[in-house]
């Protein structure tokens, strides 16, 4: 790991504060920023640990009433004495520390972050080692981490969880503290569906994630494969961005971390640090020698050894540049116990062998080779003294090397080459942008970069400057911050119109009051939950029971009103006293009114609302019939009046793209007049015009002996019954998303919890 000074310059712009601007941020870390070391009078001094998040949320942390919860580096191996002062020391600035247990820790920290999730999402799955033991000590590490935020965080606090460490800490979290704002960040890429897949505990993760309220990422592509594995492996669907879970509002975006840009600036302006940096740069060149840097933790994402390849080739190719050129190759140990990197570091030291070997002349060396971490000045010297900064990651999350060097030149010169692969390419388009992979390429970028006239450098700078002085770390965490309260403002607007206690009580104390009452309820996603296979959505025993308990009381008229096919309705719900509606209206079994039902000996039979057209259904069958062969998971549901195409358990990536397709076709058919396309929960459906759940209900909707009056309904085809519904019906929506209804449950468990305190109401 490696340090800075902690008294390093700030800049001044300040970030917001806290979920409800008067609460505090808690930020959460596998590390705590700091460490504290003897200061050789007896006591302790802090020091910074370096590192982008260190950096990024240092100033958010250094705010008055902000705190830092996470690991502090010696404290396991400390004596009780000891462990007391480190505590207090950290306490003192605003940091508390999680004790682990060192077995748990080794295995959370080396075995599955480091092993299995850092490969894994940097697109290494051949060095991601999935041990079950890892998995276990991981879980509990989060769960101390949850017991460690819960001992200090208090109303109106917003809690913020940093990286791929503590995954599973926001949904522990929500747990104890559903109304709590959670934040959540990933500093490393997300990675796609197909490699994410691969994952063992892929959905726990993916639950973890979801119970923030915001999950911020580096850069777009890695929201969006995050909402793809949500959608694919845990069913979980987006609009935009906004999840939700459970019931619950959630947000996915893209926050690009910056850097503290005047920190760099003033530092790189140091005259002497920059003569400094010169004479350390050139020390092992020449005078008129040009100078490449690089500077990384020591790790396979990295691409250290394609890096000194792609150098080598270069002075193949172009012998001329041999005694003009020193790459200047900074490695950061890291990770040392962990067998590959301690491979790569042996793989390195031989390619600087080889490289040198094969081109040094007297006098002058190829590769200047340092394995260990810098301090901070020395790295601002060479940053400041390089012509060209070679950052050319396979796989990056951010990086942010590429963005210091950067404001080290602010007056325009110097010589950015960035990988295509790096988070921060998606900013930095005006760098020399290469796939690292290509040898060839490299080695044209690094000629291109050595001979780039300054007119050029300076032209390509600018805009990149900008960039980064206006965002900075601090912009990014205030915008996190800003978009997490947006998302709990948003929630609270859904939350007002949420059948909450109070409304809901109203509700109870109307249905007792009214003389007769009508209960016209949706089924699929409102009485029972949404299934991959609508057979198996047959209600249990408690949803017959219940049903039961309110159809056979006079004053009710229960009514379920579906989209299903009568014979299904009538098998499932056929011996209830209720009155069924089905194909969205098409078909009604009435029972008779209440003071006549003891009296009608038979079960009602169904009538038709109208008669309908059905000479369109061989033409619209056989378009549909094609888009299921072409559309693995995906099948017909044919009704007397419609047919329904059911995409629920396909790619939803491709079954996007057949909707779009499907509905040109159906469209063109000249037997689509007359028809109306019904886009409803993953289903397209064909049916004639007229036939809808408003209509249907009207009967009831439309009686004024009805006191009471509740529609209940999850999908757009409820809209209709909701639309017709007078205004002081209790019309309730399933869900969250726009709706006419005046009020929301989250889930049909909660639609069915009301249903039960209306059974039990006298
Ligand atoms: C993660 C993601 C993402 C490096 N060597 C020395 C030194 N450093 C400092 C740099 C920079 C930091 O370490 C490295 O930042 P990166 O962004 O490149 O990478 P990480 O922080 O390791 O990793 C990454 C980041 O999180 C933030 O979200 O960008 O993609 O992997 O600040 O200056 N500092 C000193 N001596 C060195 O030798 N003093």
């Amino acid at each position: 790991m490696t340090h800075d000074n902690a008294k390093a310059p700030r800049n001044a712009a300040s970030p917001s504060p806290g979920a409800d601007a008067k609460g505090r941020v808690v930020i959460v870390s596998n590390r705590l920023p700091l460490r504290m070391e003897d200061d050789g009078k007896g006591g302790l001094r802090a020091v910074r640990n370096v590192g982008g998040l260190a950096t990024g949320l240092g100033p958010l942390h250094e705010r008055e009433g902000n705190l830092w919860i996470g690991c502090a580096e010696g404290l396991e191996s400390a004596s009780r004495r000891e462990q007391k002062r480190l505590e207090n020391a950290l306490t003192a600035r605003s940091c508390r520390s999680v004790l682990l247990d060192p077995n748990d820790y080794e295995r959370y920290y080396e075995g599955l972050s480091n092993s299995a999730v850092w490969p894994l999402f940097h697109g290494f799955p051949q060095f991601a080692m999935f041990d079950e033991d890892d998995w276990a000590a991981y879980v509990r590490v989060n769960e101390r981490f949850r017991d460690a935020v819960l001992a200090e965080v208090r109303p109106g606090d917003a809690v913020w969880v940093q990286d791929y460490h503590l995954m599973l800490l926001p949904s522990l979290l929500r747990e104890a503290l559903p109304d709590a704002a959670i934040g959540f960040f990933l500093h490393i890429p997300f990675p796609d569906y197909e490699t994410f897949r691969m994952a063992p505990w892929r959905e726990e993760i993916l639950r973890g994630m979801l119970g923030a309220d915001l999950i911020g990422f580096h850069a777009y592509d890695y929201v969006r494969h995050f909402l793809s594995s949500c959608r694919r492996i845990a069913g979980v669907e987006n609009a935009s961005g906004t999840i939700a879970a459970d019931g619950r509002l959630a947000h996915a975006d893209a926050f690009p971390l910056g850097i503290d840009y005047e920190r760099f600036r003033h530092a790189a302006h140091d005259l002497r640090i920059r003569r400094e940096g010169k004479e350390r740069a050139g020390e092992k060149g020449r005078a008129g020698c040009k100078t490449m840097l690089s500077v990384e933790r020591l790790d396979y994402s990295k691409g250290i050894p394609e890096r000194l390849l792609a150098f080598d080739a270069f002075l193949d190719r172009h012998p001329e540049w041999k005694g003009r050129v020193t790459l200047t190759l900074v490695t950061v140990p890291s990770r040392e116990n962990v067998p590959s990197y301690r491979a790569l570091k042996k793989r390195i030291d031989e390619l600087v062998g080889q490289v040198n070997g094969k081109h040094a002349t007297l006098g002058w060396t190829p590769v200047d080779y340092y394995y260990r971490a810098l301090p901070f000045d020395r790295l601002i010297g060479l940053y400041a003294a390089s012509d060209v900064m070679l950052v050319t990651p396979l796989r990056d999350g951010m990086n942010l090397v590429c963005k210091e060097y950067l404001a080290c030149h602010d007056d325009g010169t110097g010589v950015l080459v960035l990988s295509e692969m790096a988070g921060a390419a998606y900013e930095l388009h005006e760098a020399v942008l290469v796939n690292p992979f290509d040898r060839g390429a490299t080695a044209d970028a690094m000629l291109l970069a050595l001979t780039m006239p300054e007119g050029e450098q300076r032209r390509r700078n600018a805009p990149m400057q900008r960039r980064l002085a206006r965002y900075t770390s601090q912009m990014w965490a205030s915008e996190f911050l800003g978009a997490m309260r947006d998302v709990k403002r948003r929630q609270a607007g859904l939350s007002a119109r949420l059948l909450g206690p109070k409304p809901a009580s109203r509700l109870v104390e109307a249905f007792k009051k009214a003389p007769r009452r009508a209960l016209l309820l949706d089924y699929d996603g409102t009485l029972a939950p949404l299934t991959g296979d609508p057979a198996q959505a047959s209600p249990d025993e408690e949803l017959l029971e219940l049903l039961r308990r309110l159809g056979e009381r006079e004053e009710n008229d229960v009514v379920v009103v579906s989209g299903r096919r009568r014979s299904t309705l009538e098998a499932w719900l056929g011996r209830l006293p209720v009155s069924l509606v089905a194909e969205h209206g098409a078909w009604m079994r009435a029972l008779p009114p209440a003071a006549a039902r003891h009296l009608a000996a038979a079960r009602p039979s169904w009538t038709l609302l109208k008669p309908f057209e059905t000479s369109w259904k061989d033409e619209v069958r056989a378009v549909l019939a094609e888009f299921v062969d072409r559309t693995p998971g995906s099948f017909l549901e044919e009704k007397d009046f419609s047919i329904a195409w059911h995409y629920r358990t396909c790619s939803q990536e491709l079954a996007e793209r057949r909707v779009i397709e499907a509905k040109n076709a159906l469209d063109d058919l000249p037997s689509a007049q007359g028809l109306s396309l019904l886009e409803g929960s993953k289903v397209l459906e064909m049916r004639p015009q007229g036939v809808d759940k408003g209509a249907a209900t009207k009967r009831w909707l439309r009686d004024p002996a009805f006191g009471f009056l509740l529609a209940a309904g999850d999908d757009l085809t409820d809209e209709d019954m909701f639309g017709a519904a007078p205004k002081k019906a209790w019309t309730v929506h399933v869900g969250n998303g726009p709706t006419r209804a005046r009020f929301a449950l989250r889930d049909s468990a909660e639609v069915r919890g009301l249903l039960r305190r209306l059974a039990e109401a006298r």
